[in-house]
């Protein structure tokens, strides 16, 4: 008796730490869209603020672009003008919210003014893995390639790293799309939006050689045909890509292994 009076109560201390922070929900996930506040992408050209643009342009949703045409500095400069403690890009405005981290915005938007579309539902057997790429993305993807290629930059590898390196992230993205057609499954989702930046980045800047990841090749082209990534070059890249990053030098597999 006592046992289970002092187990009632843990379970309700337990349950009170669950939602006492957060109040009680009033929204659920999946439930119907909130009314969608003025959205701002502080933006670059060329870089990973691209994606916002395409997500809103996917979703049909509208938004305000901020950015100075073919001047990196600029561009940048209305971003540090907002004051927000860490200054990239993306950075989005959403009503009385400033957000950086491309996973966070995409899922705020989606979750909150566009339930259920761009997403497997949660109850689908893709919806955990969809999850997956959209943080592998940045999480482990984007990381791994900018750190090679920072150290790449000064020192060019002549052997494969027993670390998870560029290839092996790639390798895995790959591996994945022998098996299906998007990173969300049988269906185009917000992770394709999210793995496109640091999939295209593996190949321009000669970090992973594109003839070994042929899937990735033709995923690549199969979403580049959408409609609302061309809307998207229209809106966000109109002159091309200003201040490319430059390609580390070419260090095929053969002389790697
Ligand atoms: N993980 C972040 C990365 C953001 C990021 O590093 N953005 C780059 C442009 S692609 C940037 O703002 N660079 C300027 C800087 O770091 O000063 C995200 O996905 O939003």
């Amino acid at each position: 008796m006592i046992r289970s009076i002092l187990m009632a109560t843990a379970v309700a201390a337990l349950s009170a730490c669950a939602t006492e922070p957060y109040g009680t929900p009033s929204v659920t996930a999946a439930s119907t869209a909130m009314p969608m506040p003025d959205v701002t992408i502080y933006h670059l050209e060329g870089r990973r603020s691209e994606r916002i643009v395409w997500l809103m342009e996917e979703l049909g949703l509208p938004y305000e672009l901020e950015y100075v045409r073919g001047d990196l500095q600029a561009s940048m400069d209305k971003v540090r003008a907002l004051g927000h403690e860490m200054p990239m890009v993306p950075t989005v405005v959403i009503g009385d919210d400033i957000l950086v981290e491309s996973g966070a915005i995409i899922e705020t938007i989606i979750t909150r003014y566009a339930p259920g579309q761009l997403m497997p539902a949660i109850d689908s057997e893709f919806y955990p893995t969809y999850l997956m790429w959209l943080h592998y993305a940045e999480g482990s993807l984007a990381a791994r390639l900018f750190s090679d290629y920072r150290a790449w930059m000064t020192n060019p590898p002549t052997e494969r790293s027993r670390l998870v390196d560029s290839e092996a992230v790639v390798q895995y993205s790959e591996n994945w799309l022998e098996e299906h057609p998007y990173f969300g499954g049988p269906e185009f989702s917000a992770a394709d939006i999210i793995m496109w930046f640091p999939l295209n980045v593996a190949t321009k800047l000669n970090l992973v050689d594109e003839a070994q990841f042929p899937k990735v090749a033709d995923w690549k082209t199969r979403v580049e045909a959408r409609p609302a990534y061309k809307r998207m070059l229209e809106a966000a890249r109109p002159d091309g890509i200003p201040g490319n990053l430059t390609p580390v030098s070419r260090h095929p597999p053969s002389e790697r292994n």
